[in-house]
């Protein structure tokens, strides 16, 4: 019995990249290769993005986005290296279900709350990954946005990093397909749709986002830090009074 589950699991999953072969073509297939560059003309993210440095080591962690209102990770393959980067190992992807519990359980510096992306609907319309494709990163399709010859798929990537031509898990699963159970993924490159339905053991993208804004490390103003330097001052003539 588990033989033959294993064995339906891989087939479907192979279905799925043979369904990616088929829908991308020979072009997008080799472009699919390559990771996306930032192209600072194309889209709107240079402005409606916000970079949130969440250690202040100097580099950005994750972005706000203004425009939807949540917070998208800078890493756009954030189970590559952990043990959620399950089915295939080592290339960044994982099922669904690795996918949603590998979000759930993230701990970027102290901020929690992730989730994988959602449709802005009811689905299968636009999703939160099909506007960033599309509207902040202006990204062509073959047919569902910014419609246009390849390559399609993330050739503008913004500021993140590892966002490649893969597809992305979304956060909904799809009770109408199956079994085996299935969940929407979104699929930058399909001629027919923006998201496609597939079974929850294909190895795809997770990207997590927040809802909202993340917490900002609280920067004490220029009239504290005077306080706070008054405060220490008198500490210190206090101490230095007791002993004399
Ligand atoms: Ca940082
Ligand atoms: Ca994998």
């Amino acid at each position: 019995m588990s033989i033959v589950k294993a064995r339906s699991a891989s087939l479907s999953a192979m279905s799925a990249s043979s369904l990616k072969v088929a829908l991308g073509g020979v072009f997008a297939c080799v472009v699919s290769l390559a990771h996306g560059v930032p192209i600072p003309m194309q889209g709107t993210w240079t402005t409606t993005l916000l970079p949130r440095d969440l250690n202040a080591d100097g580099t950005a962690d994750a972005y706000y986005d203004t425009t939807l209102n949540i917070t998208w990770l800078a890493n756009a393959m954030g189970t590559l290296g952990t043990v959620y980067d399950d089915a295939l190992p080592g290339n960044g992807e994982s099922t669904w279900t690795a996918a949603k519990t590998w979000a759930a359980s993230l701990d970027l510096y102290g901020v929690t709350g992730w989730r994988l992306p959602r449709f802005l609907g009811s689905g299968p319309g636009p999703s939160e990954v099909s506007h960033m494709h599309c509207v902040t990163l202006g990204n062509r399709t073959p047919g569902s946005c910014n419609s246009g010859p390849p390559p399609w798929n993330f050739v503008n990537s913004g500021p993140f990093q590892n966002l490649n031509n893969n597809w992305v898990w979304l956060d909904e699963e799809d009770p109408s397909s199956g079994p085996p159970p299935h969940a929407w993924a979104f699929a930058g490159d399909a001629v027919s749709a923006y998201h496609t339905s597939e079974v929850i053991t294909a190895d795809f993208s997770a990207w997590a986002v927040r809802d909202g804004d993340v917490p900002l490390p609280a920067i004490p103003e220029p009239g504290t830090w005077a306080l706070m330097a008054l405060g220490i001052a008198g500490l210190a003539a206090a101490r230095f009074k007791g002993r004399t």
